[in-house]
């Protein structure tokens, strides 16, 4: 499990250069550069006896700000400016943190405060969810510094919960959303109500027409520590990620820290049942507060006004392994309804998509590096050239 106390930091932190500090937050870094210098100051009078508790309280927060520069240094170093940019789905129960979590991962990953991107809350009770649609997070809408837009930050897939539960329609859905064959801003509802109105044959049909986009690179399983895991599920999540023929590597969020003890009995019976289910070790498990109206009660203070460097580091290193390219996604380019349990479909009726026309970046084997848009710019910017030259002779 991550532990971001601050009697965790070891002495490499405080000896992190003030430049490598500035990589991670731009224009900010300088900031944090200051609060560094500052820092080291105050650890020599701390040595001489002369600190006072609210400048022991300083010195937490100035060692918190410098672990999380760490942090982001060490993520950038993981996601670098090669290759291309994971999507990752945010999977779970309604209610249980996922919206939450992902504005939260957005918070760490910039350099402002908390912003509410993904909507997060519940209507009490009333069946109906917050979360409606399929959303997708692009670095584009979260990042704003404009120094790590070059990096591959991963694009966060947020969507409404599902049930508990493992039958045909929870697994079809699951299919279609991590074959990316759900466009954008569509309602899963929608895809369940052709299955209940036209059965699961149409379903598939309906969803093979789509094009590709937003297929799935890594899944991030999110449960709530206060409730049993829901395992069926995980069950129907774990069948589809791991049992088919294309493989997609399993992480795993238990939210709502605040609200439990991590060493009670109850706690770790539940967060055995919940990594035995996915098959998770601790390096693709955390258990973590997300940015929420509980955590601005506990500390009085708004999220709107200040960040918590104590939640954005386990974060962090949580994402660092999420987004490390080490796990490998197998027969990544099989699409839709060609794996071994789902046949593809005879297509007989024709649908009707709203989809764009299929592009060449849409499709993730044919996604292109940044390397490669670089050349291919290089290339036309010739050909203009010899023609205009031709023209001109
Ligand atoms: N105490 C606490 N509340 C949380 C945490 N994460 C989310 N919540 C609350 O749980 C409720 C549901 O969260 P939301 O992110 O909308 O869940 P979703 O339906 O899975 O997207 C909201 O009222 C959040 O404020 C957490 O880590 N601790
Ligand atoms: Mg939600």
């Amino acid at each position: 499990m991550m532990d971001s106390s601050p009697s965790n930091i070891n002495s490499a932190d405080t000896s992190l250069s003030s430049a490598q500090l500035a990589i991670g937050r731009g224009a900010p870094g300088m900031r944090r550069e200051k609060i560094f210098k500052k820092g080291q100051m105050m650890v020599k009078l701390n040595e001489e006896n002369k600190v006072s508790i609210g400048m022991k309280r300083r010195t937490n927060e100035e060692e918190f700000e410098t672990e999380v520069g760490n942090a982001l240094k060490l993520f950038l170093e993981r996601v670098t400016t090669e290759g291309y940019a994971f999507n990752i789905a945010l999977i779970g129960a309604s209610g249980c943190g996922k919206s939450s979590f992902c504005n939260s991962v957005m918070t760490a990953f910039s350099v402002g405060r908390w912003r509410e991107r993904a909507m997060t809350g519940h209507y009490g009770g009333h069946g109906r969810q917050v979360t409606q649609h399929l959303l997708s997070f692009p670095k584009t809408k979260y990042l704003d510094s404009e120094d790590l837009m070059e990096y591959n930050y991963p694009t966060l897939v947020d969507m409404n919960g599902f049930n508990d539960s493992s039958d045909n329609l929870v697994e079809e859905l699951l299919r279609i959303v991590f074959f990316g064959r759900l466009p954008r801003e569509e309602k899963l509802v929608d895809a369940a109500n052709i299955y209940r109105t036209s059965g699961l044959k149409r379903l598939k049909e309906h969803y093979s027409k789509n094009y590709e986009d937003l297929k799935i690179d890594r899944i991030i399983f999110i449960a709530s520590a206060t409730s049993p895991p829901p395992k069926c599920l995980m069950d129907a999540v774990t069948q589809i990620a791991r049992g088919e023929n294309r493989v997609i590597p399993i992480f795993g969020v238990l939210t709502h820290k605040d609200k439990i003890d991590p060493d009670g009995d109850e706690y770790q019976t539940l967060e055995k049942d919940f990594k035995e289910g996915l098959g998770l070790q601790d390096n693709r498990f955390l258990l973590c507060t997300s940015y929420c109206d509980d955590y601005d009660k506990l500390h009085g203070k708004s999220r709107l006004d200040q960040r918590h460097p104590e939640l954005d580091i386990p974060i962090l290193r949580f994402m660092e392994q999420v987004c490390d390219p080490a796990y490998e996604i197998i027969r990544d380019s099989l699409p839709y309804g060609q794996d071994e349990h789902s046949p593809a479909p005879e297509i007989t009726t024709t649908v009707t998509s709203t989809d764009p026309p299929p592009s060449a970046g849409c499709e993730k084997s044919k996604r292109w590096t940044l390397t490669e848009y670089k050349m291919w710019g290089i290339g036309i910017l010739v050909v203009v050239i010899a023609i205009l030259v031709v023209w001109y002779s």
